[in-house]
């Protein structure tokens, strides 16, 4: 019997999903705990619900659809994030969710029971933008965080993690965790060019790069604009710029794959007559190298030491977050590649230089992902998108994968 996705109710709840945090340039802002949050979260629980799934929510508001099996085997995860980066778009995350549940209706409408029980998943605070790291509560699941760690995390309003997941009301309970389960299956967009550049619907993910995020804290001396003369000033924004400037060419000087990215900057007072006192930014490294991200660290520090001897400032880096190269289990791998190939799609496989939940989930169980391919590889940006016809081959990819697995 060839069973497929119903695309037309896919694509439907991506739509429904994407008016909870719409922005203005037809993308969503949906940042993790916050009333947008809450109210797609509150969507999904109704879905979930409406496809006859056992909805539990863990200590970290993880939230995970049970669909029972004919065994009590442990579950095959299909999941994503349905939180979003400011003003990203609609498919990053969501649509793997939406695929999931998708999978979910389908087998519903086709009177299929699986041997192994499914589970959806929707993770919190994948994006790690409100609340630094990313992969915050997978990575909890996976051990690589403590639950007071992650509650503790302060968003740039001093909002506490905890206090957020409390006010919107989806602290659940901590063995509603989703973890022992027998495989883990992700359907994400690319958010890059490959699969448009070989003109393909769908990408075999084979790991995820490694990364590496530091906060650089650059400290001088605040002073009128006017009066102060040039060389007795101690200005920690153009040892900023300097260094910034530096961090590009940690990458360009590596390889033709290595990526760095400055993301925030905080500048204090921010006026425009006044000599920046301090300032704060970001620094975004990623490699599927390991020692590569190591030494780029290192030329971080030794760089920002440099500049701020020169320029009489202090400088501070402190790197919060290193994620591992990750590869994928080779019979999820494989599992995916059988679905591509029933599916007559053509083959290409790729890492993704975009971290994602399943990097934790590796860790613990036998993991892949499935990657749908981006226009323009745009993502992180309102003009994310996806067509009908590369959605549908995804989700039945994801589909035929999660059957092969839950046999
Ligand atoms: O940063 C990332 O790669 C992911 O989008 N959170
Ligand atoms: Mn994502
Ligand atoms: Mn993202």
């Amino acid at each position: 019997m060839t069973i497929r996705i119903n695309t037309a109710r896919l694509l439907e709840s991506v739509a429904e999903l994407a008016r909870i945090g719409a922005s203005e340039g037809g993308g969503v802002t949906r940042l993790t705990l916050s009333d947008e949050d809450k109210a797609a979260r509150d969507l999904l629980t109704t879905w979930m619900t409406e496809a006859g799934l056992d909805v539990r929510i863990d200590d970290l508001g993880n939230m995970t659809g049970v669909r029972r099996g004919s065994t009590d085997a442990p579950p095959v995860i299909l999941a994503s994030h349905i939180d979003s980066v400011v003003k990203g778009g609609r498919y990053d995350g969501a649509l793997g969710v939406l695929a999931a549940l998708e999978v979910v209706r389908t087998l519903n409408d086709n009177g299929i029971e699986t041997a192994k029980p499914l589970a959806v998943v929707n993770w919190t605070n994948e994006e790690g933008v409100r609340f630094e790291p990313a992969l915050l509560c997978s990575g909890a699941v996976a051990g690589a965080f403590d639950v007071g760690y992650v509650n503790d995390r302060v968003d740039r309003d001093g909002k506490r993690f905890g206090d957020e997941l409390d006010r919107i009301g989806y602290r659940g309970e901590i063995e509603n965790r989703p973890g022992s389960a027998s495989a883990y299956l992700e359907l994400h967009i690319e958010q890059g060019p490959v699969l448009e550049a070989d003109d393909l619907p769908v990408g075999i993910v084979g790991g995820i790069f490694g990364l590496a995020w530091s906060e650089v804290t650059i400290t001088g001396k605040s002073d009128h604009a006017g009066p102060s003369p040039m060389h007795l000033r101690r200005d920690p924004l153009i040892a900023a710029a300097e260094i910034i400037q530096g961090v590009e060419r940690i990458a360009t000087m590596e390889d033709d794959i290595a990526v760095a990215t400055v993301g925030r900057v905080a500048v204090e007072p921010n006026v425009i007559n006044t000599i920046p006192g301090k300032v704060v930014f970001s620094v975004d490294f990623r490699h599927p190298d390991e020692s590569v991200l190591d030494t780029q660290v290192s030329r971080l520090e030794a760089l920002v030491e440099h500049v701020c001897s020169e320029r009489k400032v202090e400088g501070k880096v402190d790197t919060f977050w290193r994620s591992r190269p990750t590869p994928f289990d080779p019979a999820i791998v494989a599992a995916i590649r059988d679905a591509v190939r029933v599916l007559g799609l053509g083959e290409r496989d790729l890492w993704s230089g975009a971290a994602h939940d399943a990097k934790y989930m590796a860790d613990i169980v036998p993991s892949g992902m499935i990657f749908v391919r981006s226009q323009g590889g745009l993502s992180h940006a309102e003009g994310e998108y996806s067509t009908p016809e590369d959605i549908e081959a995804g989700a039945n990819v994801l589909l035929l994968a999660a059957l092969q697995l839950s046999a």
